[in-house]
């Protein structure tokens, strides 16, 4: 009899036990929960734009066509040249040297002769001083330059 009550008690305890381990098998439920407030965490490191940034140097680096830069200076009234190559469908830069003090100067591109219609206009400015100007691509033709304050500054421009 009394090993049939040590039994019993034994299966009590049992019970406990495992009622003890249902009880903190609810608790665990919680665990999870904490999960999403991590997530945020998660995110911020792959948000990181730094990474980015890097690879978007060495593209633009690596895009030669978006580096095209040409140069072109103003001295005495006049372009130190009247021929102008770019390449076609694709932005460029015009690197422009006003290099007459007090005396304004621009680029401007025109369709087809430096007095046809006209394409786009970079910004007037006296000299001495130089500024970089971004032209949008142009379809491949033929085209003028034109300083706009002096109509006799012109020259030819072609892009192909
Ligand atoms: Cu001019």
């Amino acid at each position: 009899m009394r090993l049939a009550r040590t039994l019993a008690l034994l299966a009590i305890a049992t019970i406990l036990v495992a009622a003890c381990a249902a009880e903190s098998t609810p608790g665990w439920t919680f665990a999870p929960t904490p999960i999403p407030t991590a997530a945020p965490a998660t995110e911020a490191p792959g948000t990181a734009g730094p990474t980015t940034a890097p690879g978007e140097t060495p593209g633009g680096g690596g895009g030669g066509g978006s580096g095209v830069l040409i140069k072109i200076s103003a001295q005495g009234i006049a372009f130190d040249t009247d021929t102008l190559e770019v390449p076609a469908d694709t932005p460029f830069q015009i690197e422009f040297a006003n290099n007459d003090a007090g005396i304004p100067h621009n680029v401007a591109i025109h369709e087809g002769t430096p007095t046809g219609p006209e394409v786009w206009v970079g910004e007037i400015f006296n000299g001495v001083e130089t500024r970089v100007y971004d032209v949008p691509a142009l379809p491949a033709g033929a085209y003028g330059f034109i300083c706009t304050v002096h109509p006799n500054m012109a020259g030819t421009l072609t892009a192909k």
